[in-house]
């Protein structure tokens, strides 16, 4: 039995081979949260204000923004845990160290209409800052008891396009100048790092071809002789 499996696992591993499907490809999409490190920092609009939080250093807040440790938990607002900018909006640039084909996009807005987040608009680039993608979200808010003891919980955005991101730059803006919400998660699976082109063949598809002609004929010389 053992080795009934162990030979239908290589045939299917030749098999994947020579289709050139990648492990990356068939992965199942991961939280990359809590998996790849996704890192983030204030965009370019923050240059002349790097501290431009109303409740917490930037350190602090940057930090508690990516640290759901799911892309479904639940987060209570609180002094500690929300992300609050007064006055003006907040721009963040989110790094995952490599390339992703992005699948959901996961946001947990403030909880009522004055101080939570309306409008995101996030740009995805590649590993060499080419545009890849744009995306404008309307958020809904966190909870359905405007209520800081009820935990704020995400919206997913699915998302079909983004292939080959490693950087995102969100853009958030808010009714009376206040940006306030708690976290920004990302799913995703490795981008194939070296796409196989099509239409060519596998030579080692070739080589077998040229090895069975060769066998036929040295059959057909054989009867022949
Ligand atoms: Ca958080
Ligand atoms: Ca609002
Ligand atoms: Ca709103």
């Amino acid at each position: 039995m053992r080795t009934f499996v162990s030979k239908n696992i290589a045939r299917v591993a030749l098999l994947g081979a020579a289709l050139g499907v990648s492990a990356a490809a068939t992965a199942a999409p991961v939280y990359l949260n809590d998996a790849a490190g996704v890192t983030v920092t204030l965009g370019a609009a923050h240059a002349g204000d790097p501290e431009p939080f109303a409740n917490r250093t930037t350190a602090a807040s940057l930090a508690s923004i990516i640290d759901a440790p799911t892309a479904t938990s639940g987060e209570l607002h609180t002094q500690s845990t929300h992300v609050w900018v007064s006055g003006g909006p907040l721009e963040l640039v989110f790094d995952f160290g490599a390339e992703y084909d992005l699948s959901t996009l996961h946001f947990w807005n403030y909880h009522s209409e004055n101080y939570d987040v309306d409008t995101i608009v996030f740009t995805f680039y590649d590993d060499a800052w080419a545009l890849v993608g744009e995306l404008t979200e309307s958020p809904v808010l966190g909870n359905l008891t405007g209520s800081d003891s009820t935990p704020i919980t995400p919206e997913d955005y699915a998302l079909a396009f983004p292939t080959n991101v490693r950087y995102v730059n969100a853009y958030l803006t808010g009714s009376n100048n206040q940006v306030d919400f708690n976290n920004i998660g990302f799913t995703a699976v490795l981008s194939d790092p070296d796409p196989d082109p099509v239409d060519v063949p596998e030579p080692a598809t070739l080589a077998l071809l040229g090895l069975g002609l060769a066998g036929l004929g040295l059959a057909r010389r054989r009867r022949g002789a």
